[in-house]
This record gives C-alpha cells, structure tokens and sequence, in this order.
C-alpha cells in the first residue's frame, strides 16, 4: 500500500510541481486546517463541552447566534491572525471585515468563511461544516477596506470546506482538481484520502427544500414537476430526494456521487436573491464543484462571474451535475 500523504506533504508537492500555492498561500490552508481541527474537537465534545445551544446574540443578517457559530469565528480569527499571510478576514458571523491587527504583520490574502454552515443542525447531532474562500487582495491599494474583498468567485485562489461528520473531512482546491482529506484522529493530522473528484454529469437525485415550493419561481417549480413526474414524465426517470439542510453536507454528497443541490430564490424575498451567501457560501463551493467537473449558476449566469457588490450579499444557488445544472439554467432563460 502506498504511504499515505499528508495535508502538509500534499500542499509541499503542489508547491513544487506547479507553483499554484506560493508559501504564503500553503500557511494560510495550514492554519485554516488547524483551526478546522479544533472545530472539530469543539464539535465532538457537544454537551460535555457545553457548546450546544443559543448565544444571546445576533447577527448582522439578523440570525440568532449558536454558542457554535461564534466558537468557531473565534478560533478562526485567533488562529489566522498572527501568522503574517492575511492583511483581513470576512465572515458570515461578522458586521464588517476585520483587519490583522498592526501588532502582527500584514500579508497579501484576504480570508472569507462561514465558520459554522448548518447551524440549525448543531444541537441534533447532524453534519455542519466550515466554508472558506481565498482571495488576494488587490495590488497598490494602501491598508485594506471592505472593496477589497467585492471580487467575483473567478479570483479565488483558494477554496475549500470541512465537514464535521462521522468523519471530519476536509476538502480543497487551489484550481487544478479537489482533493480530500480526511482527519487521522490519533495522528492528528489530516490524510489525503481521495484526488481528483469528478460529479457525474447525470444524476437522479436533488436537493432543495420543497416546503418553499408555492414561493418558487416557475422555472423552478417546472423542473421540480418534471423530477416528481418520475419515469412516466417528460424526463423518462425516477428521481430521489435529499436534504440534509447543511449546504457542507449537501455539497460533500454531491462530490462524492453526484446530485442537483438549489436553493432557489423565493416569492417571500424582496430582492431577487436567495438565501445563501455569495462570498462565504456560493462562490467557495461552486469552484469546488466546477473544478470537480460539475456547474453552478444562479438560474441565470455563473456564479463566479458575479460581481458582489455587498459583503454579505445572497444569491440563489444551482449546482452539482453539469446537465442538470444546464436544464434548470435553461428553463430560467427560456423565460
Ligand atoms: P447557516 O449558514 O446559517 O447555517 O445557513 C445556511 C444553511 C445551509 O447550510 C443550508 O443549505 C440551508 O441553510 C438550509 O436552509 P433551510 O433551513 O431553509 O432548509
Ligand atoms: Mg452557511
């Protein structure tokens, strides 16, 4: 059997072979592992650790905080600001951005996350995750501001997740492939466990919450018709359902075996947005899932071609198997 690769070995070899990860870039997913790991222990330990449960805070999108969400904004922050890679970090969790403090130096990245993806899952033992996005910060610009971070998803140079499961995996790219690893709990260490993930074109199952199905637009509701309308419809085929209402959980499916995950915009919106975060949710996972072989777009155009034009932006999200995607794209510009 071959040696199995670390995550450090792993991000050494990308180093040299291509020079896709310069140093700086290869500390910064060091940290963000590191800091993921000690999610993951936060996560684990559950009741015992006295992490369940409601902060008595919001934030800025008005959610109620979990103990979780604002534990591991923390341990994010603590572990990536001192190291001299970021000049800031965006987050979900977080009003404005936050700039390395000027005790510390100052590097050229900017790091965006939502530090915990399925809160409403935390206190029922079901899978959550952390998303993040690597950008760099624009050249000849003194000192960082907000406009830094409004780049499309097509400048990210590094994205990626980690999954609190059954297993603790941690998913990467740094735009040639994904890569998983997965956490070696006596070791310590995150583990290369599988190169090169493909999404299969086709797929039979989807993803999305059908009790918003009266708010949908119709396109949406047209495809979701089709799905229902199994073998003796117009797609010829029996469909099946998931929703794990974790975005990391669904994703992570859907790179493992394919799949259509949407979260569609709905009637209830004022602005034609959907639920998602562009900058901490969508713009990460659906580089993973193109690099992947896969699509993702908002109904309309590709995700990663979207301008943010606010931190915190939403968008509405399709994404997984390319023809699927392609479809459901289709029906909206039908329109
Ligand atoms: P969160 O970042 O506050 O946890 O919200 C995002 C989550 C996604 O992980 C998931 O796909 C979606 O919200 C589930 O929403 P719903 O509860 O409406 O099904
Ligand atoms: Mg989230």
């Amino acid at each position: 059997m071959a040696k199995p690769i670390s995550l450090t070995r792993y991000l050494i070899e990308q180093q040299r072979a291509d020079g896709l990860i310069p140093g700086q870039l290869r500390l910064l997913l060091e940290v963000v592992a590191r800091a993921c790991k000690g999610i993951s222990q936060a996560v684990n330990k559950g009741a015992l650790g006295n992490v369940l449960g409601s902060a008595d805070s919001e934030n800025v999108q008005g959610e109620v905080q979990k103990k979780l969400d604002i534990i591991a904004n923390e341990v994010l922050i603590e572990a990536n600001e001192w190291g001299g890679h970021l000049a800031a970090m965006a987050s979900e969790e977080m009003d404005s951005i936050y700039v390395v403090p000027n005790r510390y130096p100052q590097g050229e990245y900017l790091l965006l996350f939502d530090p915990l993806d399925g809160s409403s899952n935390i206190d029922v033992n079901v899978s959550i995750g952390t998303i993040f996005s690597v950008l760099k910060k624009p050249e000849g610009s003194p000192g960082v501001q907000e406009s830094d971070f409004l780049q499309a998803g097509s400048k990210q140079v590094a994205a990626g997740y980690c999954i609190y499961g059954p297993q603790t995996t941690l998913v990467l790219t740094v735009g040639n492939g994904v890569a998983m690893f997965t956490l070696d709990r006596e070791q310590g260490s995150f583990m290369l466990t599988q190169e090169d993930i493909q999404i299969p074109a086709d797929t039979r199952e989807f993803a999305v919450n059908m009790s918003n199905m009266r708010h949908w637009d119709a396109p949406v509701k047209r495809y979701i018709d089709e799905c229902l309308a199994g073998k003796d419809g117009p797609r010829g085929k029996d469909f099946n359902m998931r929703w794990i209402a974790s975005m990391v959980a669904d994703v992570h499916r859907i790179l493992m075996r394919g799949g259509i995950f949407m979260y569609p915009w709905d009637s209830r919106e004022p602005e034609k947005a959907g639920k998602l975060r562009l900058m901490y949710e969508a713009n990460p996972m659906s580089w993973l899932v193109e690099q992947a072989g896969g699509a993702a777009t908002n109904g309309r155009q590709r995700i990663l071609d979207l301008d943010p034009t606010k931190l915190h932006e939403r968008v509405a999200v399709f994404l997984g198997s390319k023809n699927e995607v392609e479809r459901v794209t289709g029906y909206h510009q039908a329109l």
